[in-house]
């Protein structure tokens, strides 16, 4: 089993409901267990002229290979009306973006998926959240945040969609 870390983006039609209901997406995912999430950022575009992203991540395990969770994600993308063609504008505005930034199971290489993500060193949107619910990996990535101009502004937290259960 691994662990997961998925970032999650949106730009587009209330950015912090997009995450919300991308998280109960997630959340319903057979074989995906969510572990923990992360503060929300409020973060400077990178790509073409366009608004402001918020941006989070989740820790889950996953049962699965990484390009059947890549398959989950996309399907979550479908259902929340992201619209993808040839036209779309790469790196451009998006409802829910969802990208697998890294695994406990190291490097994986294939024509649909690379992991880690290949633009994770250049992107604190993805490195702040990240490390937030994966402090372990600080060791790797702190460099990496601060050459990328540190954390960006906090603005909220995801909160989990399931109740935690109280102790006995
Ligand atoms: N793919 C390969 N590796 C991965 C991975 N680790 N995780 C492939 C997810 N997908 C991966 O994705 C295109 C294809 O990449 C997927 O179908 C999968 O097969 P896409 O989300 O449609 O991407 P895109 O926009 O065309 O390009 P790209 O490079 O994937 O975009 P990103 O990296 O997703 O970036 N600015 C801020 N502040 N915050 C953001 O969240 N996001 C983007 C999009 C641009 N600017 C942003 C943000
Ligand atoms: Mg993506």
């Amino acid at each position: 089993m691994a662990e997961i870390v998925i970032g999650l983006g949106s730009n587009l039609d209330s950015p912090q409901q997009q995450l919300t209901t991308a998280l109960t997406h997630l959340a319903a995912i057979e074989g995906l267990t969510i572990l923990a999430c992360s503060q929300v950022y409020d973060t400077d575009p990178i790509g073409p002229p366009q608004p402001r992203y918020l941006n989070a991540a989740v820790k889950v395990t996953w049962k699965l290979s990484p390009e059947a969770l890549l398959d989950r994600l996309l399907e979550v993308e479908r259902a929340m009306g992201r619209v993808r063609d040839v036209d779309q504008l790469r790196w451009g505005p998006r409802v829910i973006d969802l990208d697998v930034l890294c695994s406990s199971d190291g490097a994986f290489q294939s024509e649909r998926l690379t992991v880690p993500h290949p633009e994770l060193t250049r992107r604190a949107f993805a490195l702040a959240p990240l490390l937030d619910v994966e402090p372990r990996l600080s060791a790797f990535y702190a460099e990496s945040l601060k050459a990328c101009g540190g954390p960006p502004r906090v603005v909220g937290a995801l909160v989990h969609p399931l109740p935690l259960v109280p102790p006995r």
